[in-house]
């Protein structure tokens, strides 16, 4: 699957960041293309100038509101990233209109942090003035939710994070929760934490982007995966992971064809081994019987891939959830791995979301005035430019 992807606001840019060098990666790697398009999008200059990957003329990093912010980002208040993206969304949509390589790609994916302020009030906006222009392409969202110390200690956040949330649930076909708590290892600083967590967070993405984009013959699995799969598996809130079990050493061809019964019973034990680090690692936490769908790409060595060690997960899984629509293919990449990428969609719950929703309905219910005024505040500020030309 080709995507067209937009980063908004800093956390948004710097896993956008990721999907443009996993692209590098692919085409290097896999003589693939799998992210031509990647944008983007923020209220803070100097966010936008810490980016490595994506390019850096101005079509491609989009400042939004510098009149408003003085190129200095919203301060948390996501209703003023959202209204800061109605105004300036058409820079946007004309840097994805530039785009060449814009009809190659299946689908957009917009990425946000949800506690924030720009990113987590623009999604939602960018979505909506997207599927306007673009009906019949699939948007999907990756957001990120906040660490648990700031949604104990900053009730902003859950807010940001819950109105974030429902806005865009309503607006796009699917929406990928990537917990940051989840990725914390506790023995990291803080910036390593957060580029590694980055990483992570885009790593199961990969193996799943190229199935379908491989053209070498190598790399052909015996049943891929494709755009019309995936499109046909993501719906509503939607978890993601990848885990992989470690082959032997390596064999020779002759030492593999002559295995003795016992180790070839193991092989396919490794796929399942997989699985259960993949479903470990979701990028948030969830019930696989609450999905009522899901998808599997198992990728390794062509000669480790058999029809067994399909059958095993994909049965695997059908045990976990037993009412899911199950789609599934192999990818024959990997040297020395056995790799399993899952998706769980269409979830029915999703324990983070009822928490933030309970939390930021009590925050409302008690920042009401507070809310109001603000609110009040960003209309007045948009109508002082009323009487103005625009020059767009
Ligand atoms: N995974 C990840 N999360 C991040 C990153 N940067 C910030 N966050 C999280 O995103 C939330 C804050 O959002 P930001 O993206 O910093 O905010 P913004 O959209 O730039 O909005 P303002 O700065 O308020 O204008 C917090 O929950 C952070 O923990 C990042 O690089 N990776
Ligand atoms: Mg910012």
């Amino acid at each position: 699957m080709k995507l067209t992807v937009i980063g908004l606001g800093q956390c948004g840019c710097r896993i956008a960041d990721h999907f443009a060098r996993i692209n590098l990666k692919a085409r290097s790697e896999r003589k693939a293309t799998i992210a031509p398009i990647v944008l983007a999008v923020n209220t803070d200059q100097a966010d936008l100038t810490g980016l490595k990957y994506i390019k850096n003329d101005y079509l491609h990093r989009v400042l939004i509101g510098l009149r408003q912010t003085l190129g200095h980002g919203v301060g948390k208040i996501n209703e003023l990233g959202a209204q800061l993206a109605k105004e300036d969304g058409d820079k946007v949509l004309d840097a994805v209109k530039t785009e060449p390589r814009f009809y190659e790609t299946h689908a957009f994916l917009l990425i946000a942090g949800a506690a924030g302020g720009t990113g987590s009030g623009a999604i939602p906006i960018m979505a909506k003035m997207l599927k306007e222009r673009y009906i019949s392409k699939p948007i999907y969202a990756l957001i990120a939710l906040p660490f648990e110390h700031e949604q104990d200690t900053e009730s902003r956040s859950v807010y940001n994070t819950a109105t974030c949330l429902k806005s865009i649930y309503d607006t796009v076909d699917a929406v990928f929760l990537a917990d940051n708590q989840r990725y914390v290892r506790k023995d990291a600083s803080l910036v390593n934490n957060m580029e590694r967590i980055n990483r992570q967070i885009v790593e199961p993405f990969y193996n799943l982007m190229c199935a379908g984009e491989v053209t070498k013959g190598k790399h052909v699995g015996s049943r891929t995966v494709d755009a019309g799969d995936l499109a046909a598996s993501l719906e509503g809130w939607t978890a993601i992971g990848i885990g992989r079990t470690a082959l032997p050493p390596f064999r020779f061809p002759w030492e593999i064809r002559k295995k003795h019964f016992r180790d070839k019973a193991l092989e396919s034990f490794r796929g399942t081994q997989a699985l259960d680090a993949t479903l470990s690692d979701l990028s948030v936490t969830c019930n696989p019987k609450d999905a009522a769908k899901a998808m599997y790409v198992l990728s390794g060595p062509p000669k480790e891939l058999n029809m067994d060690m399909v059958k095993s997960v994909s049965d695997y899984i059908k045990e976990l959830a037993p009412t899911t629509v199950l789609r599934g293919g192999d990818f024959p990449a990997e040297k020395h791995f056995i790799d399993v990428t899952l998706i769980l969609s269409q979830l029915s719950f999703v324990p983070k979301i009822k928490e933030y929703y309970e939390q930021a309905t009590q925050y409302a219910q008690e920042h009401v005035g507070q809310l109001e005024e603000t609110r009040k505040r960003i209309d007045a500020l948009a109508d002082l430019s009323k009487e103005l030309p625009n020059l767009s």
